[in-house]
This record gives C-alpha cells, structure tokens and sequence, in this order.
C-alpha cells in the first residue's frame, strides 16, 4: 500500500460469545472470509483491508496500525535500533534438536549475527535458564546485553528488527500480517500435534490419532502455499523468510517419526506441494549450517521417552 492510498477496514467482530479455546483466546463460529485463509479457524476478529481478510487479533493489529506509516522497504529498515551484525553480547541458550532454538539460530545466522551458543540439558536445566525463562522454564532464550528474550517467534522477529540485513519477515503490512497469522497456527495446531506423537503416545491408535491432527493441519497449509508462496520456490518467495523458518525448523523432525514409527506427517501423494518445499529448504545453506540429522532427534526422543516412562513408574 503506498501512502495516502485509499483504503478501506471493515471489522467483524459483533458476535459476543466468546469461548476460551487455549490460553483465553476467543473462539466464536464466523462466517469464512472470502480469501486467503478460508477455512481455517472460522473466528472473529476479520479485518477486511482492502477486501483482503487478516485473520488473528494479534495479526490484524500489527496491519491496522501500519496503515499511516511509510512504505514497506525490501531490507529490514534502518531505524534507530537497527544495528550492523557483528558487536553484539549474545548468549542462546538452546538444545541440538529444539526447532523452536533451530528457528532462531536459523534468525541469527541469516543476519550474520555472530553469538555465544549454550547447550541446555533440559532434564538438567542451567540456573541460567532458569532465571532467565522463569515463566516457562524452556529453550530458546537469548540473552542480549544481559537481557533475556524468551519465545522463538518473539526472538525471531526481535533478531529481525534489531539488525539490518535482508527481511526475515514480509516487509509489506499485509503479508507479514498473512505470515503471522501462518506462524501462530503452525505452533498451535501443527505442533502441539507432532509433539504429542512423542510425548504422549503408547499405542498406535494413540499415535495414529496425533498423526491424523498433525496431518490435517499439514493439509491447510498445503492449501495456502500457493497463495502465501505467490508460486515461488518458498513461503518467503526466491529464499526462505519467517514462514520457511517456522515450519522447516520441525522436519527433521517428521523424518525422525518416519524412521521411529513409520509415519508420514507430509506425505507427497496429498501434499505435493510442501514435500517438494521441504525438498528445497533441506537444501538450502541456511537449513544445512543449522538443522541436525534426523537421527539425533531419534536419538534424543528414545532419551526423553525412557525419562517419562521412568517417571510415570515412580
Ligand atoms: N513456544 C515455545 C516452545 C519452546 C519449547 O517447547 N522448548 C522445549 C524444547 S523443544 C523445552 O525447552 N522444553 C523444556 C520443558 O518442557 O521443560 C517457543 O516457541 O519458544
């Protein structure tokens, strides 16, 4: 959108019962918008930019309060917080087979960021993660100037801002809002789905049914790359952006469920598309510097599936 362009908001969001879905977002019965995002969460609020529905408070917050602001640039604007990669203390505290860890070293390496890496045993947290996540206690947490960042999204759009380099995120209002929105529902509907598979499944009904979820989220996301890709090689477009990051940092991961239990979370037969994307983001040099072998996450899930079968025996 340039400046001064006509454009036209619509919000639905008239409907007043609210259900509590996961952490106290609404969850309420709406009419599908027209594009993009069709059939996905069916929720209010919708804006309508344009015509262009964004879906997801958070989203369409972030698209609404940029509507006055200059036009988008294609590098990460130089702001009076942007920095040049290189002179920065930063600590990461991650583990080798965390994707949430692997999206922001993924982040860090794409602006050049150089950073001190701290392997965490999370059956033996640091006292330093600890204190610097107390809230949740997990990995990734970035620690800049003595300030922890925690969230993986949260330090992946922080790294974003504060350092000059190419975009990670769409510089354009609307598809970073689209990116968002992708973001928020691969980690809750995809994730929570594929982690289940190794947390909480004994029997293979119980397995099959997390497969079934994990799949079906898969499905809409098939849907949308097209769209979201604009029919180039990644979400990101000609290179991988927020999107490629977020959801590729978990395919090793499927890899790991195809070698452990026979499973296919993105299978090519029914989603060509994405198969062929997960082809071309293990090739890439940001995914080869970051992302382990497969096999270190079967490694790791027979570790952490022997320290939950140990203590449910307690
Ligand atoms: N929503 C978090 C998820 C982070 C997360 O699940 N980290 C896991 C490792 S993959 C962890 O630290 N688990 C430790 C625990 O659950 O105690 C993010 O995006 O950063």
């Amino acid at each position: 959108m340039s400046p001064g362009s006509p454009t036209t908001f619509g919000l639905l969001a008239s409907v007043p019962v609210c259900t509590p879905l996961r952490q106290g977002r609404p969850q309420q019965q709406v009419q599908a918008p027209p594009r993009l995002q069709p059939r996905v969460h069916k929720k209010l609020p919708v804006i309508l930019q344009d015509g262009r529905p964004v879906c997801e408070s958070l989203s369409s917050w972030s698209t609404s309060t940029r509507r006055s602001r200059p036009a988008p640039r294609a590098t990460s604007p130089m702001t009076p917080t942007t920095r040049m990669a290189g002179k920065e203390d930063m600590k990461l505290l991650g583990m080798l087979v965390s994707p949430f860890a692997i999206r922001v070293r993924m982040a860090l390496s794409m602006k050049g960021v150089s950073y001190e890496y701290a392997e965490e045993d999370l059956l033996n947290k640091s006292d330093l993660l600890l204190s610097s996540n107390p809230v949740h206690k997990m990995v990734p947490v970035l620690i800049h100037n003595g300030k922890p960042l925690c969230e993986s999204l949260v330090i992946v759009q922080y790294v974003d801002e504060l350092f000059a380099g190419p975009s990670i995120l769409p510089t354009d209002p609307y598809k970073r809002a689209t990116a968002r929105f992708w973001a928020a529902f691969v980690d809750d509907k995809l994730c929570p789905a594929w982690i289940g598979i190794l947390k909480e499944t004994k029997t293979e009904d119980e397995r099959a049914e997390k497969v079934k979820v994990a799949h079906a989220a898969i499905m809409q996301i098939e849907e949308a790359f097209p769209k979201l890709s604009e029919g180039k090689a990644f979400f990101g477009g000609d290179s991988i952006g927020y999107l490629d990051i977020v959801l590729g940092s978990c395919l090793f991961w499927f890899e790991a469920f195809r070698r452990m239990f026979d499973v296919e979370i993105i299978k090519s037969s029914e989603a060509p598309l994405l198969a062929a994307w997960a082809e071309r983001f293990g090739e890439t040099a940001e995914a080869k510097e970051v992302v382990p072998e497969a096999d270190e996450a079967v490694q790791y899930a027979h570790k952490l599936r022997a320290a939950y079968a140990a203590a449910v025996t307690k």
